[in-house]
């Protein structure tokens, strides 16, 4: 049974929230490597929305422990307009990164639009970081790596509190998977929130399968199941094109089922495509591979029509 869905391709091509320059190309590296054509391969109606507009990176060093407060404000306010419009045309939107601090607008947009439809939202953190530093622990002032703890309710003032309620999540609606590298004071705060971490070692000693049946397991047709996807989960070996890449992560293979696992639920409704640096990648590898994961997420399958 498929329902017939409309994608929206939202892109914002900044990299405000990074230190290392180049996911803002990282819309056009997935339009060039045929993410539409390939979602319409499958069925699926696509509509490219085309690119929002924001600030320049300004590239300064951090002020009260965050760099470039105003212009993440700017983008992941446009993000958070166009994201909300497009689930309140009935679309699965599809926000093309730049970096992960936009997430921040764009799951903030998802979590009004389930309050409002009294849906359960859950979010699959796809990444090998958990982004859950805040402006008084981050090592670097970096917001990528902090938009968890805004959407929890813990980040700085400006950026916490958009779905209109202080949390936009609970501790208990986001499952993280890939996870490989956690700042000192991340891992207290990982304790200290209770949040699900599946890291590598969890993923080496029960597999990507039990691992995603874990994970899935109280998703019903209440459920809006968004998935965050940060290219850098995937091993640099894979996926060269990210800017904070770490050794060790799943293969292709673990990240292909993981997807597969994801599809099967048939209630994906939402996705952030983040971190893919095209200054850094090869022959837009990193693109092309994200275009064949999110074939998968939206039930793409080797033998099934
Ligand atoms: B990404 C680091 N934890 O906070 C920090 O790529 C890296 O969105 C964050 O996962 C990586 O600066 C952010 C060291
Ligand atoms: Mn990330
Ligand atoms: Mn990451
Ligand atoms: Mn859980």
């Amino acid at each position: 049974m498929t329902i017939a869905r409309t994608v929206s391709l939202i892109g914002a091509p900044t990299d405000v929230g990074a230190s290392v320059r180049g996911a803002g190309m990282g819309p056009e590296a997935l339009r060039v490597a045929g993410l539409a054509e390939a979602l319409r391969s499958q069925r699926l109606t696509v509509v490219d929305r085309g690119n929002l507009a924001g600030p320049p990176n300004p590239w300064m060093p951090p002020t009260q422990g965050v760099r470039h407060m105003d212009e993440v404000v700017a983008w992941n306010r446009a993000v958070f307009d166009e994201v909300a419009a497009a689930l309140g045309r009935g679309h699965v939107p599809l926000l093309m990164g730049g970096d992960h601090c936009l997430a921040i607008g764009s799951i903030s947009a998802i979590a009004r639009h389930c309050r409002e439809r009294r849906k359960n939202l859950r979010v699959v953190w796809l990444d090998a970081h958990t982004d859950v530093n805040t402006e008084a622990i981050s090592p670097s002032g970096n917001l990528h790596g902090m938009p968890v703890s805004c959407l929890l309710g813990h980040g700085p003032a400006q950026l916490v509190g958009w779905s209109g309620e202080r949390a936009a999540i609970a501790a208990d609606n986001i499952d993280f998977i890939g996870i490989r590298s956690v700042d000192a004071d991340e891992k207290q705060a990982i304790r200290l929130l209770g949040l699900q971490v599946f890291d590598m070692r969890h993923i080496d000693e029960h597999g990507m399968r039990n691992t995603m049946t874990e994970v899935l397991q109280d998703v019903d047709e209440d459920t809006h199941l968004h998935v965050s996807f940060d290219l850098d989960c995937l091993d640099p070996m894979e996926a060269p094109g990210v800017g904070t890449g770490v050794r060790g992560g799943p293969t292709y293979r673990e990240m292909q089922l993981c997807m597969e696992m994801i599809a099967d639920t048939g209630q994906l409704a939402s996705v952030d495509v983040v971190e893919i640096n095209p200054a850094l990648d090869v022959r837009n590898q990193t693109a092309q591979l994200a275009v064949e994961f999110i074939q998968s997420l939206f039930g793409a399958s080797t033998l099934a029509r």
